[in-house]
């Protein structure tokens, strides 16, 4: 028998702590590194780890017991290993761990691990990059759309490498270094996450020795999931330019590969199988992507939460779904998948329209003055190089509405029974592109003019027709715009763009003969489809809205009022 001590390591300048939970028992066998036991300091719960691998011969502290570092809380039998364990039976998954852990450091020395990013090697005066996936605004598992570079390729730095397609936009991912492109790791439906290894980079360097390889070992060699080693993370992080602060990670993990090992101690373990929680599919956020408590409780919490979006856009809150035939008897019939933006819009139109009580309101407003006017600057527009539509008069009217009527400048937080006003006016606007809806939002409205509105939504609606636009000029609507002005009908009814409680919907103006009360006149009407949340706004609220709109935008001198 090896006995050996388990005593309480460095615990962060922590003093004394408490011990809050017993993890093991004499007799159970234990992998190095599994917890021991559970600490609370007065910032965290801390599970203290095992010296090595071993059965548990006893442990000489209880629950309710202070320990400080150094002290001994045990004491474990290494002489056998850990075979043979109790627990080994119903933990499949750690033998597996070990297997894989024995595999990896067998091949450190030897043979180059496929599933690691490649040592940097210097080589006549350059140096190889793994270029990662940057913040992606705090999204993951985002499709590669499209792969813009290929192997031998020289790029530029903020060349676009690769396109991915999020939930509301296509992005391009930039190259952060200047040089030749080596070899790709991404292929076009991959679906990407921050940190993951997107390619290699041939980048010039001044000095450096040829082909002197700067990590070898396994310990120095880069771990797994596009993590870098610390010399390399070191030297990138001198190199890539400045990202955003890193944005709240997902607690779910892509799924593995088959046969792929969990990293988790047995206490964990347990508490996966008591919440029925699949640890393949949790991201470790412990050393070496260890499987920690935390990892499982936030992973059970986003299960949950998905769980109870899901069912209201799956299941329509209880709606039976909508079964489908076999198309093909009644003749031919192709089968394409949606694009991640088609099937994202379609979920979020089908949640507003579930969750919303709609009502639209429906108002014709004079625009023959206006219309008059808006002409009257087409020379002035040329020469600033901006097109005057009616969109920036709509947007301006809008801001005027939602500033006299704030009822409509609110979202409503059904679960604290709260309704939050906002202080500020940006208006999204609808617009159509090749891949489908796009809504960039125009900040500050209120506080723009005509042609600078004029100039930012064209600006807006090319990015979106472009893919190019950024998912933060997507975010902070306080209203939607959606024209169909240019392309026609009478009237629409619009689904709000909840959380918002209300859109605006735009038709086709028409000249229309108008009684003036001895004749009728020719007037140019503009249709306007006025949708609302009934639970934020009352009918006669809608009324008012469309009619201050219509009588702003029936004498737009108001606007300067
Ligand atoms: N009535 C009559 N003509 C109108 C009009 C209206 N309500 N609105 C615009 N027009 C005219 C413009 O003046 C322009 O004509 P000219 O070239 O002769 O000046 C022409 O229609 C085209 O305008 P536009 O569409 O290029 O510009 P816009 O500023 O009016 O609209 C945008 C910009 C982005 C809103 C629009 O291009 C767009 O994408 N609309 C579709 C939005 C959509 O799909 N909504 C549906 C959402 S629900 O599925």
């Amino acid at each position: 028998m090896s006995e050996q001590e388990i005593r309480v390591p460095d615990l962060g300048g922590a003093d004394e702590v408490e011990v809050i939970e017993l993890l093991v028992s004499a007799g159970d066998s234990v992998e190095a590194e599994d917890p021991i036991l559970t600490v609370e300091t007065d910032k965290a719960s801390v599970e203290l780890p095992s010296p090595g691998a071993g059965k548990i011969i006893k442990l000489t502290v209880k629950v309710g017991d202070k320990v400080k570092e150094g002290d001994v809380v045990g004491t474990i039998d290494s002489s056998g290993e850990s075979s043979g364990s109790d627990d080994s039976a119903d933990e499949p998954e750690a033998k597996a761990e070990e297997k894989t852990e024995a595999e990896s450091s067998s091949k450190g020395g030897a043979e180059p691990d496929a599933s690691k990013p490649a040592p940097k090697k210097k080589s006549g005066g350059s140096r190889t990059e793994v270029v990662l996936v940057p913040p992606l605004d705090g999204m993951e598992d985002v499709p590669v759309i499209e792969i813009n570079v290929s192997e031998g390729d020289t790029v530029e730095a903020d060349d676009a490498l690769v396109t991915v397609e999020s939930d509301k936009a296509s992005m391009e991912i930039p190259s952060p270094f200047g040089g030749k492109v080596v070899k790709v790791f991404v292929a076009e439906g991959d679906k990407l996450s921050e940190g993951d290894k997107l390619l290699e980079l041939t980048v010039a360097e001044d000095g450096g020795d040829d082909d002197v390889e700067e990590s070898g070992d396994q310990d120095d060699a880069p771990a797994e999931s596009g993590q870098e080693s610390k010399p390399e993370a070191e030297a990138d992080e001198k190199a890539a330019p400045k990202e955003p602060a890193a944005q709240p990670q997902s607690a779910v993990s892509e799924p593995p590969p088959p046969g792929a090992s969990v990293h988790a101690g047995p206490a964990v373990r347990k508490l996966a199988r008591e919440l029925g929680a699949d640890m393949t599919r949790i991201k470790g956020s412990g050393p070496k992507s260890r499987i920690l408590k935390d990892d499982v409780q936030n992973y059970v919490k986003s299960q949950l939460q998905q769980a109870q979006q899901g069912s209201a856009v799956a299941t329509g809150s209880g709606i039976p779904g909508v079964k489908l035939p076999d198309f093909s008897q009644f003749g031919d019939i192709e089968k394409e998948a949606m694009s991640r933006m088609m099937s994202v819009t379609a979920a979020n139109m089908q949640r507003s329209w579930l969750n919303v009580p709609h009502v639209t309101q429906f108002e014709d407003a004079d625009i023959t003055d206006m219309e008059a006017f808006r002409k009257s600057q087409k020379a002035a527009g040329e020469k600033k190089g901006v097109k005057m539509t009616p969109l920036p008069f709509l947007l301006k009217a809008c801001a005027t509405a939602l500033a006299e009527l704030p009822q409509f400048n609110v979202s409503l937080d059904m679960e604290r029974k709260e309704v939050i006003r906002k202080q500020y006016i940006h208006i999204g606007i609808a617009v159509d592109t090749p891949n489908g809806l796009m809504v960039p939002v125009i900040r500050d409205v209120d506080k723009k003019g005509l042609w600078e509105l004029a100039a930012e939504s064209a600006e807006l609606a090319q990015k979106a027709r472009d893919k190019k636009l950024k998912p933060a000029e997507m975010q902070g609507a306080c209203f939607t715009i959606t024209s169909l002005g240019g392309i026609g009908g009478t009237a629409f009814t619009p689904i709000v763009n909840a959380p918002e409680v209300a859109i605006l919907g735009v038709s086709k103006a028409a000249m229309k003969p108008v009684w003036d009360g001895s004749e009728f006149q020719p007037r140019l009407l503009l249709p306007l489809s006025l949708s609302y949340d009934h639970r934020a706004v009352n009918g006669a609220d809608a009324a008012r809205f469309t009619s201050l709109l219509s009588q702003v935008l029936g004498d737009i001198r108001t606007l300067l009022l």
